[in-house]
């Protein structure tokens, strides 16, 4: 089965992840990438500043950039992935659905949003559901489906493994690549010798969207998980991989074993980029770390180490690559589990 996909946003540092994720794909045929209407019309070549670890696929090289509206993309698109700027896809992404586009976005506008799934295969693939109370309420044809912030995406599969242990209360300390910031940030060499203890909105996200990826759905409504959420994010100078310490209250008591058992053992999904194991366990006490770990099944595994009893719980960390598994191969997996369980 062929499916044919757009790009909205694909010049940028996530839409470029997208285009190297997408070149091969099984399922996924690459029919059109938009941008700025400074990048119309130019080819993909031409308009994306190529950042990605691999060279641009000759396909996607050749590509003339439309502009994003939902009149320059073919109708016989199956799926679109938007990477816009938040701000843009908020007026944007809307437009698509109604005239019957299915959107996977990994764009921060609306993931908060009541009726729109915020989704990680792995976790909460039940929530797609609310696509119906989507199109029931909206009146859309299509429909708007978001995964979330890589800084989120990194710790709620390390969280949903200790969900069985009464999870009660998270603290968590971040140290987030500088490609997370996209183009500005990968080329802001001013970072370098420092760490910047503010990451805009960054806190906030990791404290809402955590609670409604592990809160429960019961076909009409979403309830948002009980836990306690508490962030504080900072930008360290690495490029990919955001490193996360966590500290985590647990209602029993489990020792370190058992803690790291239901890590390993969380069940994965049967997708094309799926990683084997979702989660993979260290004990040496150097890793996880962003050089050795982030491309761990080409990028789409959470690495955990540094597992430790607390006197309320459970410290340890995590890490993942921001830009694949926290956002542009989140999206490609929502795609998949669109195109599985029907959606698309
Ligand atoms: C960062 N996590 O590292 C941010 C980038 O909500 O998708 C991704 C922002 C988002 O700065």
């Amino acid at each position: 089965m062929s499916v044919r996909v757009g790009i909205l946003g694909a010049t940028g540092a996530v839409g470029q992840r997208f285009i190297q994720l997408l070149d091969g794909h099984p399922t996924f045929e690459l029919a059109t990438v938009t941008a700025s209407e400074d990048s119309a019309g130019k080819t993909y070549d031409e308009a994306a500043k190529w950042r990605v670890d691999t060279p641009i696929p000759d396909d996607a090289a050749e590509m003339v950039v439309e502009p994003t509206t939902a009149d320059a993309v073919p109708d016989d698109l199956d799926l679109i992935f938007s990477s816009l700027p938040s701000s843009v896809a908020a007026d944007v992404e809307p437009d698509f659905a109604e005239a019957g586009y299915v959107v996977s976005s990994n764009s921060s506008n609306d993931r908060m949003a009541e009726d729109v799934p915020l989704t990680i295969p792995e976790i909460n693939p039940d929530h797609l559901g609310l696509i119906e109370v989507q199109r029931d309420e909206r009146g859309w044809d299509g429909a708007l489906i978001k995964n979330p912030n890589c800084s989120t995406i990194t710790m709620v599969p390390t969280l949903a493994a200790l969900d069985e242990f009464g999870l009660d209360r998270v603290h968590v300390t971040t140290l987030q690549a500088v490609s997370g910031a996209g183009y500005d940030g990968v080329t802001s060499m001013e970072i370098i010798d420092n760490a910047i203890p503010h990451i805009g909105g960054e806190e906030e996200k990791m404290e809402s969207e955590s609670r409604k990826l592990l809160g429960s759905f019961d076909g009409a409504e979403l309830a948002l998980h009980d836990a306690e959420v508490n962030a504080s994010c900072n930008r360290i100078p690495t490029l990919d991989g955001h490193l996360e310490s966590v500290f985590a209250d647990l209602a029993d008591d489990p020792d370190v074993e058992a803690v790291a058992e239901a890590m390993r053992d969380y069940p994965g999904i049967d997708l094309p980029s799926a990683p084997e194991q979702l989660i993979h366990v260290f004990d040496d006490p150097m890793r996880p770390q962003p050089r050795l770990d982030r491309n761990l099944e080409n990028g789409m595994a959470v690495a955990a180490g540094g597992i430790q009893s607390t006197p309320k719980g459970i410290k340890y960390n995590c890490l993942a690559h921001n830009t694949i598994r926290g956002a542009a191969g989140a999206s490609v997996l929502n795609g998949e589990l669109l195109v599985e369980e029907g959606w698309v």
